[in-house]
């Protein structure tokens, strides 16, 4: 037992020096500035040219547009839960401008980073309306920002899902800590809200449950798999970025109603200091960023923490037991 509990305040001893250490670095990155957002919004006009016309910059009141409107104050939103939370300044680390641009293109089903901006369609009005419409997707859009400049997760195979998924995961944070959802209360939909009454579904996908976002006439059935048994073996959307994503999702779900309580403080954290860390290879797989999870829960959390057993049961509860 004593031996037991010297090695036990060896382990606390080890962490205590790694976040004196992380602290020590905080402080002097602190001289780099947490500024508040530097927003501009833009109207395409229903064309394809960006940026299109600015209609919206920071500090401006809101106009008619609810487009506009919707972009400005999902970016304070995403924004907010990146420096606020994170200690994060802005897409960059640097206090980046945040630029959006509204209105894109005819009838057009998507919004989407350009490496540089956010850009968000109207959708048709048959299946889909307004791609601003949803907090979870403006806050999806700008973690790939910040995916960019972090792990710079490259768009193909397991590290794009994975890259997806942690847009998800940011998403779905941001409209958490908005509407005061814990895991718990929180319906872990992407894209609520973007459907018209036409369509039978909660939203794009469902991360507590992937594969049953949807199930309808027009759309069919949402094709995420929800474990490695059901990974999708593709050559089209980039390997299936936007279909195996389904899987790190679930494993985020799990890991955060575990834990339970605010997700953007606990899993949420954990992921951040994966994504940000400096450890992972543009080219990670599923396990080497399920292992690097469970690496940085032990540094911030404790190697016998319940967050920690959380993270590692979550990876292995979708097949990647490590
Ligand atoms: N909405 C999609 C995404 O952000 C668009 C795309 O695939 N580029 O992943
Ligand atoms: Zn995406």
């Amino acid at each position: 037992v004593a031996q037991a509990a010297r090695e036990s305040l060896a382990m606390d001893e080890s962490i205590r020096q790694k976040r004196a250490v992380a602290g020590e670095e905080g402080a002097r990155r602190g001289a780099r500035r947490l500024e508040p957002p530097a927003r501009s919004i833009f109207d395409a006009e229903q064309s394809e040219t960006l940026p299109g016309t600015l209609v919206r910059s920071e500090g401006e009141q809101a106009g008619p547009d609810i487009a506009v409107g919707e972009a400005y104050d999902g970016f304070g939103h995403t924004h907010a839960l990146f420096r606020e939370v994170y200690g994060r300044a802005s897409i960059d680390d640097d206090n980046l401008p945040l630029l959006g641009t509204v209105h894109f293109g005819r009838d057009y089903e998507n919004a989407f980073w350009d490496g540089q901006r956010m850009v968000f369609g109207d959708g048709d009005g048959m299946v889909f309306g307004r791609f601003t419409a949803s907090l979870s997707v403006i806050g999806h859009e700008l973690a790939h920002g910040v995916t960019q400049y972090t792990a710079n997760l490259i768009y193909r195979g397991q590290s794009g899902a994975l890259n997806e998924s942690i847009s998800d995961v940011f998403g779905a944070l941001v409209e958490q800590r908005v509407l005061g959802h814990t895991a718990e209360t929180a319906s872990w939909i992407i894209g609520a809200g973007l459907f018209t009454d036409r369509v039978q579904g909660l939203g794009l996908r469902s991360m507590k449950a992937p594969g049953t976002a949807y199930d309808d006439d027009i759309l069919g059935k949402d094709p995420q798999p929800d474990s490695m048994n059901g990974y999708i073996d593709t050559v089209s959307d980039n390997g299936g970025v936007h279909l195996n994503s389904g899987i790190p999702n679930r494993a985020f779900y799990l890991a955060a109603a575990a834990i339970g309580g605010d997700a953007w403080s606990s899993a949420g954290q954990i992921w951040y200091d994966t994504v940000s860390g400096g450890t992972i290879p543009a080219s990670s797989d599923f396990i080497t960023f399920a292992r690097a999870t469970a690496g940085a829960a032990a540094d911030r959390f404790g190697a016998h923490s319940i967050e920690h057993a959380a993270v590692t049961e979550a990876w292995a509860t979708v097949g990647l037991g490590m």
